[in-house]
């Protein structure tokens, strides 16, 4: 049997999922382009890396062209960048690639991600409180924070960014300097997440009145409950509607 676009129209309308994923692709082919050049490591036009890929736009352009054409920032995100990340972290379990590819990745997310920020700030005066957010301490990465980061800015927050590797000092601090803020905290590594316990535990010491918000891919709500966390959320949509309730 032969499909043809007419026809994964018509699927479409019947909401199939797989089909409507199929037809985005090929309704925009830039996103398939965008998705290839995260997952090779092309940061932009100029960037020698891949060589294989020399002369030709990266993640930077792309990601403008994207949104130039009309694909929704929230489209670039979850149909282009978050799949091609997965299939780096796939790869490099896999022993198909290693660190060095794997920062290079970063690296042309970050790229594209500069181009979605504006859409995920509503422009709204920030007074809704503070968040303070950081990647906890022995842990680098950095993307998925900076994402939460973008979005509850985006839902009227003022943002404290401690970055990566941060300890529990500099949480307390935070918060000594801003008081009455809200703290997230994320880890990426199962190693981390044990840091992640101790930092959680810091801070309720000092500051036991704190409300603390933690994420990342290896936690769930389980350790959320484990560590004395308020809330776990796997996502940065998730963290922005529990903040919603807690200025309610
Ligand atoms: Co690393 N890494 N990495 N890495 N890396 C992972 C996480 C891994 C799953 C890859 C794999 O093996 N398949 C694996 C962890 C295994 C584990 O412990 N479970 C791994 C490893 C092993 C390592 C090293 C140990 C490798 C080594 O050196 N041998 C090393 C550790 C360094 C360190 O931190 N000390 C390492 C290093 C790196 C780089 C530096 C090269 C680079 C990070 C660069 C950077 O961040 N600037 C990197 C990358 C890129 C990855 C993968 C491929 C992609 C991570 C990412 O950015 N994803 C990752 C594999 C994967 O995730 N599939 C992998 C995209 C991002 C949007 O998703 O970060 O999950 P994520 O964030 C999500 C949610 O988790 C959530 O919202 C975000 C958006 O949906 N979220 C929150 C995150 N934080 C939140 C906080 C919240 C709420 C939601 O509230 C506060």
């Amino acid at each position: 049997m032969t499909i043809d676009c007419r026809e994964i129209i018509i699927f479409n309308t019947r909401k199939n999922p797989t089909i409507i994923t199929l037809n985005r692709i090929l309704m925009n082919p830039i996103i398939t382009r965008l998705a290839d050049a995260v997952e090779a490591g092309k940061v932009d036009r100029n960037s020698p890396y891949p060589p294989q890929l020399k002369g030709q736009d990266g993640a930077d352009e792309l990601a403008r062209e994207a949104l130039d054409v009309g694909v929704s920032p929230n489209e670039v995100l979850t149909s282009a960048l978050v799949p091609a990340m997965d299939r780096v972290g796939q790869k490099f379990s896999e022993n198909k690639i290693f660190v060095p590819q794997m920062l290079m990745s970063a690296k042309a997310m970050s790229a594209a991600l500069v181009h979605l920020k504006p859409f995920f700030q509503s422009g709204d005066v920030k007074a809704k409180g503070t968040f303070i957010i950081g990647t906890v301490k022995g842990d680098l990465h950095d993307i998925g924070k900076n994402l939460v980061a973008m979005m509850v800015e985006g839902g009227g927050w003022s943002i404290v960014d401690l970055g990566v590797d941060v300890n529990e000092e500099s949480f307390n601090r935070a918060i000594d300097e801003n008081p009455g803020a809200v703290v997230g905290l994320s880890a990426l590594l199962t190693t981390t997440m044990a840091n992640m316990e101790n930092i959680v535990g810091k801070i309720r010491e000092v500051h036991p009145e704190t409300t603390i918000l933690v994420g990342g891919a290896p936690l769930n709500d389980e350790f959320r409950k484990k560590i004395g966390a308020d809330f776990y959320s796997p996502d940065p949509r998730g963290a922005v509607e529990y903040l919603k309730k807690v200025v309610a």
